[in-house]
């Protein structure tokens, strides 16, 4: 492993050993899922503090570049994907356009009336049929969201388990002829709960992001309410703005 630290530098030592370990990771040198020094290893080697070996560590797990095993040591991430939040796009086109593999388990799909929360969202009547599906969100057999998804019984009655498996905006549209125009969407920071964690395969505690999007046809008929929660070491949302 090679990368310098110099101490007259201007830059903060942690800072150069962040940017090394860093380089070390996008030229390949270190592998995803290759285990990096110990803290005192790289204390050793740099003649640095803890404390600074710390700070740089935590900036690269924060950033997904790095993961800490509890008890096991400090692996090379996967890097978190760079999700645009421009489009209206399905997660099958998302990953399918980083070429990755997209899949989905389905935990739970059942008919419920709607509660007066969500037949407000969906401008449905209360008690009006809803179809509830959740679904975990697969990307090269890493789960990366866990989505609540409610959609109108009325629109996609013959909606099935096996169509729920597969890409949804692609049933709606192809199959079913309905044209998706535009979605409110909301993100928020939170924390994984014990079934989240256990479902996207993270600690309990670990940083998601909570989104909301009510998703509406061209006809302005809401098509689907759905909670997601995304794996925040994976996910990182980018948005451009325009000073006008
Ligand atoms: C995305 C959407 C979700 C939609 C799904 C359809 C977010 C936060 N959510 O996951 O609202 O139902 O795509 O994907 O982006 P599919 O066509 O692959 O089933």
């Amino acid at each position: 492993m090679l990368f310098e630290v110099d101490k007259d530098s201007l830059l903060p030592i942690y800072f150069q050993i962040e940017e090394g370990l860093k380089s070390l990771i996008s030229s390949g040198e270190l592998q995803p899922g290759e285990m990096i020094p110990s803290e005192r290893e790289l204390c050793d080697r740099y003649d640095v503090s803890r404390m600074t070996v710390r700070q740089a560590i935590n900036n690269l797990v924060n950033d997904g570049f790095l993961i800490r095993k509890r008890g096991k040591g400090t692996f090379v991430g996967m890097g978190k994907i760079e999700q645009g939040l421009k489009g209206l796009t399905s997660f099958t086109e998302d990953m399918k356009a980083r070429g990755m593999n997209p899949t989905s388990i389905l935990l739970d799909f059942r008919e419920i009336k709607a509660t007066a929360a969500l037949s407000a969202k969906l401008q449905i009547h209360e008690n009006e049929w809803l179809i509830e599906m959740q679904r975990i969100r697969i990307a090269d057999d890493i789960p990366m969201a866990y989505e609540s998804v409610y959609l109108p019984k009325e629109l996609v009655p013959e909606l099935t388990k096996e169509i729920a498996s597969q890409s949804l905006y692609d049933y709606i549209e192809k199959e079913k002829k309905l044209a998706i125009a535009h979605a409110d969407q909301s993100l928020e920071a939170s924390v994984a709960k014990q079934k989240e964690a256990e479902i996207l395969q993270i600690d309990e505690g670990a940083p998601v992001l909570a989104i909301e999007r009510t998703t509406f046809l061209t006809t302005g008929k809401p098509l689907e309410f759905v909670r997601s929660i995304y794996r925040g070491d994976r996910y990182k949302f980018k948005i451009e703005l325009v000073r006008s």
